[in-house]
């Protein structure tokens, strides 16, 4: 795992708000998070053991097939996802100093699938940070094809919390951001194996797939650690949800756990 991040590599992930890094998994690590991500989803849809975006037949189940929180049921994705050196890799792009997992996600673009809508993420989480990062990491070669990740670049610098949630239509987020319209939305194709960062508040989206191949990814969203909760129950437990005031410190290890602090 090329965990180790360069001053260049810092420099442009907080200049842009995302960064493509190229085999980022060798082969046999490649291997092994596909077998384990194919295997933690077939779980999921079949014992309905957690999130998924799989219950009805609309367009938002046709963009990817979406499980959520795969660590708190698939043991092989806990190993995977409590590897202190994701948190390594996260925290120094980010320039923090401990990072929480929020949730890990599987994301399966199908053949033909829908584009991914223009969003961000962080309004929807119940932390609001601008050092907020995701992993993503893509288990088949994306191209432009099959439906790679597109951002604005910079974006994170401008983005503002207030919800905003993710529209059926493609653009509905520039209803929201119309001054981002006249921007160039950059691609960011990549081997399978490799691994795109971003941050919670930079804009991205991902076209549709026109492949008779799926486009898999392995995704993690991390909370810089010391976030506090802003009062949305995004992917709360219910129960920490009503033990929690805003303001309160999210540092509940079985909802947040974190994986890496700087020594
Ligand atoms: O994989 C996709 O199509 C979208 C990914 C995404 O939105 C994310 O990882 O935050
Ligand atoms: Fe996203």
């Amino acid at each position: 795992m090329k965990y180790q991040i360069t001053r260049e590599q810092t420099a442009e992930y907080q200049k842009n708000g995302y960064i493509v890094i190229e085999d980022f998994l060798n082969a046999k690590e490649l291997e092994h998070w596909r077998t384990v991500t194919e295997d933690a989803v077939k779980q999921r849809l079949t014992e309905r053991n957690g999130l998924t975006n799989q219950d009805s037949p609309g367009y938002y189940s046709q963009v990817f097939i979406q499980a959520v929180r795969l660590a708190d049921t698939h043991v092989g994705m806990a190993r995977l996802m409590f590897d202190e050196r994701l948190g390594y890799a996260a925290g120094t792009l980010a320039g923090v100093n401990g990072i929480r997992i929020w949730h890990d996600q599987a994301l399966f673009k199908q053949p033909y699938g829908n584009p991914t809508a223009w969003h961000l993420d962080d309004p929807n989480w119940s932390f609001h940070s601008p050092d907020a990062i995701s992993i993503w990491v893509a288990l088949d070669r994306a191209t432009l094809a099959n439906g790679c990740l597109w951002y604005l670049p910079g974006t994170h610098r401008e983005g503002r919390y207030e919800l905003s949630g993710i529209g059926h239509n493609i653009g509905d987020m520039f209803h929201e951001y119309p001054e981002w319209k006249t921007r160039k939305a950059i691609p960011a194709p990549c081997p399978a194996g490799s691994a795109v960062f971003h941050n919670g508040m930079t804009a991205h989206g991902a076209g549709a797939n026109m492949t008779p191949l799926p486009r898999r990814a392995m995704t993690c969203a991390y909370m810089p650690d010391g976030s506090t909760f802003n009062g949305i129950k995004n992917v709360l437990r219910d129960d920490y949800f009503a033990s929690l005031k805003a303001g309160d410190i999210l540092d509940d290890p079985r909802q947040v756990p974190l994986i890496w602090k700087q020594s």
